[in-house]
């Protein structure tokens, strides 16, 4: 059996996971994950009992109970890279011995849900609405480091996408993955189902003109227009396709649901979106 090396898998001296600071028995199989650290606080806030609380850099943890399950809330920051780091360490956490450093014989299969903002690409999904990413596309490049990952992925999609918006060379190779379909459908079946980009920034990478001149202007409209089987992309965010694809990777169920809070057609957005995102966390965290 192999044993996992230190500087492969760092170990606190507490026996917690480098960058979580979490302990493998303070982590429940149910996860609802978001990027705000503080919207953690909130998800807590409705919960019967806290267990654990442990806070590292943007990573904030709450375990306790909703309504008899045990459930952890987990703030991942902003980004596809510390999806990575994330999942990486919550699949250490449960299938990975902290003593010995080697694999666990019996697999445990964690859900995660994350429940994050997002900008809509389509009059279909206004303001306020919530869209399932049944299916994402990476615009990040985090899957093609790992081995399996034309075996997850949606490759005729990935072809006729790069097609259709004249996709840059300088830019990675896109990835598209299908979130976890039981899933989607126990936490999304009210809800818009659709294909979301998880893109390497906030601005340009969104094609939003500051005041920096974009490399490719019309982008974001090939990216609107672009069909493939049914398909449309339906919105912006910059996390679902790394948790969608190193999910599927490594055997977990995971999904990404979105309040949408810009629409980027009609060039509106909400900043007051508390209401509509405590909605959702509430309906994730009855159906979880
Ligand atoms: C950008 O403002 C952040 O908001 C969206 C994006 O994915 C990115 O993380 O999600 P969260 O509201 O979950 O952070």
């Amino acid at each position: 059996m192999r044993i996992i090396p230190e500087s492969e898998l760092i170990i606190n001296s507490d026996g917690s996971v480098f960058h979580l600071h979490l302990k493998p028995e303070q982590l429940s199989d149910k996860i609802i994950m978001m990027g705000d650290p503080s919207r953690v606080t909130l998800t807590a806030s409705f919960f019967d009992s806290i267990e654990c609380e442990v806070a590292s850099r943007e990573f904030h943890t709450i375990t306790g109970t909703y309504k008899g399950k045990r459930i952890t809330a987990l703030s991942h920051g902003i980004g596809p890279d510390n999806i990575d780091i994330v999942i990486t360490e919550l699949d250490a956490l449960a299938n990975v011995n902290f003593k010995t450093r080697e694999v666990k014989k019996d697999f445990k299969q964690l859900t995660m849900v994350r429940v994050g903002t997002s900008g809509g690409l389509q009059p279909h999904c206004p303001i306020g609405s919530y869209v399932v990413s049944a299916k994402s596309i990476g615009f990040d490049g985090v899957l093609n480091y790992y081995e399996g990952r034309n075996a997850v992925s949606e490759l005729g999609f990935e072809e006729a996408f790069k097609r259709h918006v004249n996709w840059s060379p300088l830019h990675c190779s896109p990835y598209v993955v299908k979130a976890d379909e039981s899933l989607v459908e126990q936490i999304g079946h009210d809800m818009i189902k659709g294909a979301t980009i998880s893109a390497i920034g906030f601005y340009g990478p969104q094609g939003r003109y500051v005041r920096m001149p974009l490399a490719n202007p019309d982008l974001n409209s090939r990216i609107e227009s672009f069909e493939y089987q049914g398909d449309v992309i339906t919105n912006y965010e910059m996390e679902s396709a790394p948790l969608a694809g190193l999910g599927k990777l490594m055997g977990h169920r995971a999904m990404t649901v979105c309040s949408i809070i810009a629409n980027r057609l009609a060039g509106e957005s909400n900043s007051n979106y508390k209401g509509s995102i405590e909605d959702l966390l509430k309906t994730v965290l009855d159906r979880i």
